[in-house]
């Protein structure tokens, strides 16, 4: 869909493969790297990735950091921490953050493409309809609003966070 100049797309991809200005990394606090998405994006940039990331000296839940992209298609990594999902509405505001702030990061740097893995859907236990309705409500509040970004994806890593991330867009979009 289009929102004023921007692309919003939503896809089922392995994230690593995306050629775009960045893709987002869901990390840990200490940006040394872990499993998941993090662990695959360490993998296929390969070891310069991690020692830029000790330079970083970690990052906050809800903070991102950038770093180039090595031996990645996408030119940058932003590493965002999303919240350890606790049931509590701090969660849903820390999950915005870490959205909004990655946002504003490809930015700051003059990027135009960027994509977004569902941050804290996996290890961190964030239940997919409630990461959809927060990841897919920020993106969408912050496009409305001036940005440079032409193209912004979400990718999703099978069909079923696909069909979760596709019913709640159309959801927005009969609103
Ligand atoms: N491409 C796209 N999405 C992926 C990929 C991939 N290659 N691999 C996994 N996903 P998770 P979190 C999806 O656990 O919940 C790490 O150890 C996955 O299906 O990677 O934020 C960090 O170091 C899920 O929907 O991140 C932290 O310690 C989503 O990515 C912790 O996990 C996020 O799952 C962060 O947990």
């Amino acid at each position: 869909m289009k929102i004023n100049h921007t692309s919003l797309d939503l896809i089922a991809a392995d994230i690593t493969t995306l050629d775009v200005d960045a893709i987002v990394n869901a990390a840990n606090n200490s940006l040394l790297g872990g499993g998941g998405v993090d662990g695959a994006i360490h993998r296929a940039a390969g070891p310069q990735l991690l020692v830029e990331c000790r330079t970083l000296h970690g990052c906050e839940t809800g903070e991102a950091k950038i770093t180039q992209g090595y031996r990645l298609k996408a030119r940058h990594v932003i590493h965002t921490v999303g919240p350890i999902y606790s049931g509590r509405p701090h969660d849903a505001e820390l999950l915005s953050l870490a959205i909004l702030n990655s946002l504003r990061l490809a930015e700051e740097h003059h990027l135009k493409s960027i994509a977004f893995p569902a941050i804290s859907t996996g290890v961190y236990g964030y239940p997919l309809p409630e990461a959809a309705q927060v990841i897919l409500s920020t993106i969408i509040d912050y496009l409305n609003s001036q940005t440079g970004i032409e193209r912004v994806l979400v990718c999703l890593y099978d069909q079923r966070a696909l069909d979760v991330f596709q019913n709640q867009l159309a959801a927005f979009n009969a609103c």
